[in-house]
């Protein structure tokens, strides 16, 4: 954390995250926009109370359903996830040997180096994404992220892609793939066309995520899908935004 805020700041945890992205941009694994991401995030977890509900818990035991089941599932890593739970994300790739892919929207020179060495940094056992020779790309998408690789996203039929922009949501969904999204914001594109829609802070959710995977089988995730209601999630999430607040006036 940035020296000037002691630890007995009331929201010396929040600061510190806006620290690790702002750090993060200087090292140009975070894009400048990820920090305006990281703001709409930040105030969209005011309004959910800055904790996991019930909402998110079915949410994310519905994407380590998803991911159990799945033939060929990735989890796709940007700026943002990378400094803000770089281990979580090892770790969680590396118990489930779900492989990490890292598939960026703005393609800087540097960042792929960057989050590369990040990722290795905490013990990464499978990057994807980084090598050119196996780059192709999908058509449905316009951004740079139409470039993945093809022994992941490209083949993938789950993909995990927390803070993810509208297009390659939309995009993924049209190439028939299921699409779990992290997105505090439950009004966002990506939010209402993903098949499995987490509306909590990805610091948060990847844990559990992790910790429902570990428990999964085969049965307990079928019947979990059978009867995952994605809209009424998000229907839930809208609810509890528009009650919070009530209780603190
Ligand atoms: O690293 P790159 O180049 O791939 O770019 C990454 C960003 C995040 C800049 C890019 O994907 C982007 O512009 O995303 P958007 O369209 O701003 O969407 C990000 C979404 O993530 C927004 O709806 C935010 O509310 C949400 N968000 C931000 N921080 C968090 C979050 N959701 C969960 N946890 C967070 N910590």
């Amino acid at each position: 954390m940035g020296d000037d805020v002691p630890q007995t700041h009331p929201r010396a945890k929040s600061l510190e995250f806006r620290h690790r992205i702002i750090d993060g941009m200087h090292k140009k694994i975070v894009a400048e926009a990820g920090l305006i991401a990281h703001g709409r995030g930040e105030a969209f977890d005011y309004l959910i109370g800055e904790k996991t509900h019930e909402f998110s818990k079915k949410a994310c035991e519905a994407a380590a359903a998803s991911l159990y089941l799945a033939d060929n599932p990735v989890l796709s890593v940007n700026g943002n996830v990378t400094v803000l739970c770089p281990e979580e994300l090892v770790s969680f790739s590396n118990a489930s040997g779900i492989p990490l892919e890292i598939n960026l929207f703005y393609r800087k020179e540097g960042r792929l180096e960057a989050i590369t060495s990040v990722l290795l940094e905490y013990g990464a056992k499978t990057i994807l994404g980084i090598e050119e020779e196996y780059f192709e790309e999908i058509n449905e998408i316009s951004s740079q992220r139409r470039i993945v690789d093809r022994r992941g996203i490209g083949k993938a039929d789950v993909v995990f892609v927390p803070l993810e922009d509208g297009d390659r949501t939309e995009g993924l969904v049209r190439e028939g793939k299921t699409v779990i999204t992290v997105d505090l914001n439950p009004l966002s594109r990506t939010s209402i066309k993903a098949n499995i829609t987490i509306v909590d802070n990805i610091i948060r959710a990847l844990p559990l995520i992790h910790e429902f995977y570990e428990q999964m089988n085969e049965e307990n995730a079928r019947r979990i899908l059978a009867t995952y209601d994605n809209q009424e999630i998000i229907r839930l999430a809208l609810s509890t935004i528009s009650e919070f607040w009530q209780d603190m006036i």
